[in-house]
């Protein structure tokens, strides 16, 4: 990877050195203290004394450290960037931040929706993807996720769907799974949940990386041009390093192996300047009084369309440069809002979208601890604010003036307002059609099956065996027989030989589909297969035997880096190995390392079973059959594993014995042997380009 290293974080770059940064130690009130280890006692083995205000302060700031973790989205990891207009958008949009060549700082959020805020990352479940613009115009906040659809259609049924996803009320389990009865029943009953839920069963719901994940506005926006024309969007992120994912037991190992995966791959990535990329981009559309496009209603967010029929228009560039430098100050108390908008960006009638535009606010002045969260670092516009909102808890501005009110006098009548010639934010004066005041949803909104038809049959053979082994798990840990009949004739009503896989992997009869299966073109774009990517931040687990010749080992280490790679030297026990005088580090030993951390591996030599190997002591390591051609058996696991599922195998001279040892023939798919380390790693990062090998999963449909 190159020498470049993280960016300076913006919002604390002026600070940095300063905050704890080698002054003395004072109280909050800035008096200095001569000791803080002991409390203020009558005598050394006497009663506290409640005259102590170091001891109490210390201890009431602590008490109160923690805030409320988010309702939903509480896991999260984010860093800093910046956005490049490509000026694109310029003839649809007012936008100054679409402009060409604008750029502006932004901060994203990456996040899982049910799991509470210390529950692991690489959970089966929907991934939010929030931006905040801070544009010259105010800031604007794209809250979108890592999914085009949503499982209800209305904000009205949010609690439902969120209260059936999390935990069971009585003993707070399981904890950020979807697999579980009150999921289950709810939306098999509510049908409309069915396209999204078949997007968290395929293999988006277990991403690889935050950095290899598309993003999504969802919902239809409308965009409007200086001279008030609108057209209505779709936003797509698409990742510079293509969509992948893990696979299913990959994700749980990693669960519990470093259930931090997700935030310290994104951490990583950026503190050594392998800064992950997104274009942003729209799918464009008429605005026509019944806002639909080819026959899908672009007010139903569980609906999208097709890129093949309207495509991605790329309208700018998004990299993250910067880690946050303190996680609660920025990433905990970043606050994200529908509803910030700016001139040329405006809503639609979408329902899920309207009671968005509620909620954000509402739920952040519980969770920030009143209503001036705005004026915390991270939240602030970066622009002028002079909005004559006043007091509060927590507020932190000193305003001036006498006058909080227009129109005034007092105050020379300021501040003044602002038209759309002067930047100010006019809604559209859409049109609201005569109608009568109804708990209803229009007709189209009745569909819940087609679109989910098309994404089923837009997979390839081997993500459709992906998606049928995760209904599979997921009902096989309900409990109650009718949720799982249900979830069949649903399935059924996507697919009928979907609903016979599970169906046969359930041990139930496969139902009858309940509505007519519809006949929709498949959309390529969906599935994720296919194509060469960028290797970069991939990382690669150097397995060393201790009879190995280290400078190789610091050669091909070297070659990973130039390549824009990690390496992770892992051998039998830590310390360093001595190449010439030259030392390599060992950064995993053979007890702490798991497959699940590395894209591919990498041997050099084999690795013999050894003293310190777990269960040496055991009379089963003389036993040749018990340990495969006495190499160890954690190398063993992490070569059966990584084959498993699908990672790329490299191996030079002895390491190609551990290969065999572990069962995996040299011209077995995905895996290289070749008689020097340069030719292993190349054939290796060729074979990483495409993310794993494919050809190992064998297709059951
Ligand atoms: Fe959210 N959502 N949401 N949501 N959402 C929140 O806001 C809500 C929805 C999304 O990193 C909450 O500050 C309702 C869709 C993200 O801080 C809350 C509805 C999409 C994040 C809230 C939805 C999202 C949130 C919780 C149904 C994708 C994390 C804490 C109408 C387009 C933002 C907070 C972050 C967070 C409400 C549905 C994305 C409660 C009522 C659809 C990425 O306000």
């Amino acid at each position: 990877m190159s020498d470049k290293k993280n960016e300076k974080n913006p919002v604390t770059a002026a600070t940095e050195k300063v905050a704890q940064g080698g002054g003395r130690l004072t109280t909050a009130q800035g008096t200095r203290l001569y000791e803080s280890d002991h409390s203020l006692k009558a005598g050394p083995r006497g009663p506290v004394l409640l005259q102590d205000h170091h001891l109490r302060e210390k201890i009431t700031h602590f008490d109160h450290e923690r805030i409320p973790e988010r309702v939903v989205h509480a896991r999260g990891a984010a860093a800093h960037g910046v956005f490049r207009g490509y000026g694109s958008a310029a003839r649809i949009t007012r936008a100054a931040f679409l402009g060409k060549d604008v750029e502006t700082p932004v901060f994203v959020r990456f996040s899982t929706v049910l799991g509470s805020r210390g529950s692991a990352d690489t959970v089966r479940d929907t991934r939010g993807f929030a931006t905040k613009f801070y544009t010259t115009e105010g800031v604007f906040d794209l809250v979108g996720n890592n999914m085009p659809v949503f499982f209800i259609q209305d904000a009205i049924k949010f609690p439902d769907v969120i209260h059936a996803g999390k935990p069971h009320p009585d003993r707070e389990i399981p904890q950020a799974q979807s697999a579980h009865d009150t999921f289950w029943d709810f939306v098999t009953l509510h049908t409309e949940a069915t396209h999204h839920t078949l997007w968290n069963m395929s293999d988006r719901g277990i991403p690889r990386s935050y950095r290899m994940m598309e993003g999504f506005g969802v919902h239809t926006f409308r965009l409007v041009d200086a001279e008030g024309a609108t057209t209505l969007v779709k936003f797509h992120w698409k990742p510079r390093l293509g969509v992948h994912s893990l696979v299913w037991e990959e994700a749980q190992i990693t669960a519990g192996m470093d259930p931090d995966f997700h935030r310290r791959d994104l951490a990583d990535a950026i503190e050594s300047g392998a800064f992950p990329q997104w274009e942003l981009g729209v799918q464009t559309f008429p605005d026509t009084e019944e806002q639909m496009f080819e026959g899908i209603d672009l007010l139903d967010p569980t609906k999208i369309v097709p890129e093949e029929l309207a495509p991605v228009q790329p309208i700018g560039l998004l990299t993250l440069n910067a880690n946050p430098t303190n996680y609660f100050a920025e990433t905990e108390q970043v606050a994200f809002h529908v509803g910030h908008l700016v001139p040329g960006i405006d809503v639609t009638n979408d329902a899920l979208m309207q009671g968005r535009l509620f909620s954000y606010l509402d739920t952040q002045i519980t969770r920030l601890g009143g209503p001036n969260f705005a004026q915390l670092p991270i939240n602030r516009p970066h622009v002028p604010v002079d909005d004559m909102l006043r007091d509060g808890m927590h507020q932190s501005a000193v305003h001036s003036g006498v006058a909080p009110y227009r129109p005034n006098s007092l105050d020379g009548g300021c501040p003044f307002l602002a038209g759309a010639d002067a930047g100010g934010y006019v809604e559209v004066p859409v049109e609201v059609p005569a109608a009568r005041k109804v708990r209803d949803a229009a007709a189209s909104f009745d569909d819940h099956f087609s679109q989910a038809r098309l994404f089923w049959l837009s997979m390839t053979p081997t993500e459709r065996e992906h998606i049928v082994a995760s209904y599979t798990f997921e009902l096989s840990k309900c409990q109650e027989t009718a949720i799982r009949e249900r979830a069949l004739t649903v399935l059924a009503n996507i697919d009928p030989g979907l609903c016979a896989e599970v169906a046969s992997g359930l041990g139930l009869p496969a139902p009858a589909p309940t509505v007519p299966l519809t006949d929709p073109q498949p959309s390529p774009a969906l599935s994720q297969l296919g194509g060469r990517w960028p290797t970069d931040g991939r990382v690669i687990g150097v397995v060393v035997a201790a009879d190995q010749d280290p400078s190789e080992v610091r050669t091909v280490r070297q070659a990973v880096l130039d390549a824009g790679m990690v390496p992770l030297v892992v051998a039998a026990t830590g310390g360093q190995l001595d190449a010439d005088g030259d030392p390599v580090t060992v950064q995993r030993t053979f007890g702490a390392a798991r497959s699940t951390e590395f894209d591919a591996i990498l041997l050099a030599g084999a690795p013999a079973v050894g003293a310190d190997t777990y269960g040496a002591r055991d009379a089963k390591v003389d036993d040749g059959a018990a340990i495969a051609g006495g190499v160890d058996p954690r190398v063993l696991l992490m070569l059966t594993e990584a084959y498993r599922h699908g990672k790329a195998l490299g191996a030079w001279g002895a390491g190609t014995e551990a290969l065999s040892a572990a069962g995996i023939a040299s011209d077995a798919p995905g895996v290289v042997t070749a008689g020097a380390a340069s030719a292993a790693l190349e054939g290796l990062t060729e074979l990483l380009k495409h993310h794993r090998a494919w050809d190992r999963f064998t297709p059951a449909l």
